[in-house]
């Protein structure tokens, strides 16, 4: 933070930087993992940065959040149980528990931080960590996988970005450890990075998964505090005959304006639509 502006310079993003002014530093403090700030906005809201790097503001976040779980959850005919790695804030586990059909909603962050100042600081989100379907365990998201075989319906990976403790939830034997995880006919979504930064790590990611599952698509959303204004998702699933570009259940549309401020069963068959530079990329 420098005359009021907090700076998101990474050399990810190289020669450019998301800035946001300062209304008051909340929290700062170094975790076992990384460096953990959360600051109130001027127009974003309260902002968490883990590493110098924006991983949610309470304006935006839902684009997010919503985009990240429902492709997933509406690409799976009867969701039951599911899985979040990553995740600490609990704003992805706060959509998961929107589907009735769920009853066992997990979620696996490593840094108990990330929980402890999102229960403080952003309850809006928070609000999943405590949901009745819900349990949160502390823990490294590749060792805690490894311990399930064929027990979810649906793994979601909302992880920060591959510099840092996340770095092994973006290689392939993290992929398989997922596709092994999942039930029959399961899904998978997994941040995935954006199209203007990231094609050749998004070329690689879609090669891997295509190794793995049957079907692997990527998506993405916009959303302004994110670095170029975009993120994406890899969707994958276990069912070779099942096109996730579509979803296979979907709400109607006043519960789907009830539930949701960014996703509808319209914007997640355009999510999948990517523009030519990134479709020859990706082919
Ligand atoms: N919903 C907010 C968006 C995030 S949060 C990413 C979370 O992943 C953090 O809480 C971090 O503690 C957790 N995490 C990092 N590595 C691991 C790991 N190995 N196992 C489990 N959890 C992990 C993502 C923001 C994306 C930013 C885009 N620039």
């Amino acid at each position: 933070i420098k005359d009021g502006w907090f700076r998101e310079i990474s050399d990810m993003w190289p020669g450019q930087a998301m800035t946001l002014k300062v209304d008051k530093v909340l929290h700062h403090e170094k975790s076992k993992y990384q460096d953990v700030l959360v600051f109130k906005s001027t127009d974003y809201g309260t902002v968490l940065v883990l590493d110098n790097v924006i991983q949610c503001t309470e304006r935006d976040e839902f684009s997010y959040q919503e985009m990240i779980a429902h492709l997933a959850l509406n690409s799976h005919p009867n969701p039951k149980k599911v899985l979040v790695i990553g995740g600490g804030d609990g704003g992805v586990l706060r959509e998961v528990v929107k589907h009735d059909c769920v009853e066992e909603a997990t979620l696996c962050d490593i840094d108990e931080a990330v929980i402890r100042l999102s229960k403080q600081y952003l309850p809006n989100m928070a609000e999943g960590l405590t949901h009745p379907k819900s349990t949160v365990h502390i823990g490294d998201g590749f060792k805690f996988l490894d311990d399930y075989k064929n027990s979810f319906d649906v793994i979601i990976t909302d992880s920060s970005d591959p510099e840092g403790p996340a770095e092994s939830l973006f290689k392939k034997p993290y992929f398989q450890l997922l596709h092994d995880a999942l039930r029959e006919g399961g899904v998978i979504s997994t941040q995935a990075e954006n199209q203007w930064l990231h094609l050749p790590l998004i070329t690689q990611l879609k090669k891997d998964c295509k190794e793995i599952f049957p079907v692997a698509e990527y998506a993405y959303t916009t959303i302004p505090t994110y670095p170029s204004g975009q993120i994406g998702f890899m969707v994958c699933c276990k069912d070779p005959n099942r096109n996730v570009r579509v979803p296979v259940r979907q709400w109607t549309p006043e519960e789907e304006e009830k539930k949701c401020r960014y996703y509808n069963a319209e914007i997640h068959k355009a999510s999948f639509i990517l523009p030519t530079f990134a479709k020859k990329a990706l082919q």
